[in-house]
């Protein structure tokens, strides 16, 4: 099938399976995910993971370990999840299978984001699994609004303010459209809805390329511009409908856009940048346990 899905142009099969646009995939004797520690010589990719629907993915093996317990716990299953990280061999990331449900770690920025994003969604085609939602769980800084608020993206901003993911392929800058799902981001703040501890905002999301001048800090090491340099610059991000600042949005959309999965990121806000800079403990209950428990 090869309809539009809010914009997507889908890549997916009659079934729900993803059906990718490289045919150099066809002609390999065998593909290893290498980061993942996976091929699909010697695992059963359709058996191991054909049964999966979400795969969600968060920056800390701690975070995403979490996450698939209370997923676990939420489903009634009696696994520990813990005990089983898919991607031991790889050293690099974490994977926990629960049910339907993949947790996955994926590090810090564009690059280590996207090389985990691109083998999974490998891995949900050479398994066959139906119809799979990607979802980032993540961190941000907010813009106005109070920590603890959670903003689902509905676009991704790249560092010069487009609505795109670029990257150079061959020598030259490629760009992407980054947008993300809008039903899925619907059913999300309508599950949202459900709390009452923290709001929930649908906005777009920047992921800059660095977290200290690429995101307008001026605590980091280095700094080459005025407060009013700073604050120009977020009120600027804030007017083309921006509400927070991480480190993977626009990639994430625009890698799955392209592939026909649908996708969202909903990041937690750990601060607001138009009052500091600096992520510190907080009192917000749901923070607490996010920043210094959970990533440490
Ligand atoms: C949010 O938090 C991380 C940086 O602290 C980065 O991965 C992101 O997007
Ligand atoms: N992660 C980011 O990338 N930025 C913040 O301000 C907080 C978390």
């Amino acid at each position: 099938c090869s309809s539009l899905l809010n914009g997507r142009t889908s890549k997916r099969n009659p079934d729900g399976s993803l059906s990718l646009p490289n045919e150099n995939l066809s002609k390999l004797k065998g593909d290893v995910m290498y980061h993942l520690a996976l091929d699909n010589l010697n695992f059963d990719l359709p058996a191991l993971y054909g049964d999966v629907k979400f795969v969600v993915m968060g920056g800390t093996k701690y975070r995403m370990r979490e996450f698939a317990c209370y997923v676990a716990e939420l489903l009634g299953l009696p696994k520990d999840p813990k005990s089983v990280n898919h991607t031991k061999a790889s050293q690099r990331f974490a994977m926990y299978k629960i049910g339907p449900v993949l947790s996955v770690s994926h590090g810090i920025g564009i690059p280590s984001m996207t090389t985990v994003l691109q083998e999974l969604i490998k891995v949900m085609f050479y398994a066959k699994a139906k119809d799979p939602i990607f979802i980032r769980l993540g961190t941000s800084g907010g813009l106005g609004i109070p920590p603890g608020s959670v903003v689902v993206s509905s676009f991704g901003l790249s560092g010069t303010l487009e609505k795109t993911y670029e990257l150079p392929v061959l020598g030259v800058i490629r760009k992407w459209p980054s947008y993300l799902d809008k039903r899925l981001s619907e059913e999300l703040v309508c599950s949202a809805s459900n709390f009452d501890e923290f709001k929930t905002y649908v906005a777009g999301t920047m992921g800059a390329d660095d977290f200290y001048r690429g995101q307008g800090r001026l605590d980091g090491p280095l700094c080459d511009y005025s407060e009013a340099d700073k604050m120009a610059y977020l009120d600027k991000l804030a007017s083309l409908g921006v509400k927070n600042i991480e480190m993977e949005a626009n990639a994430f959309a625009a890698i799955t856009g392209e592939a026909g999965v649908r996708a969202s990121i909903a990041c937690v806000t750990l601060v607001d940048r138009l009052q500091g800079d600096q992520v510190r403990k907080t009192s917000a209950p749901i923070l607490k346990f996010q920043i210094f428990e959970i990533d440490k």
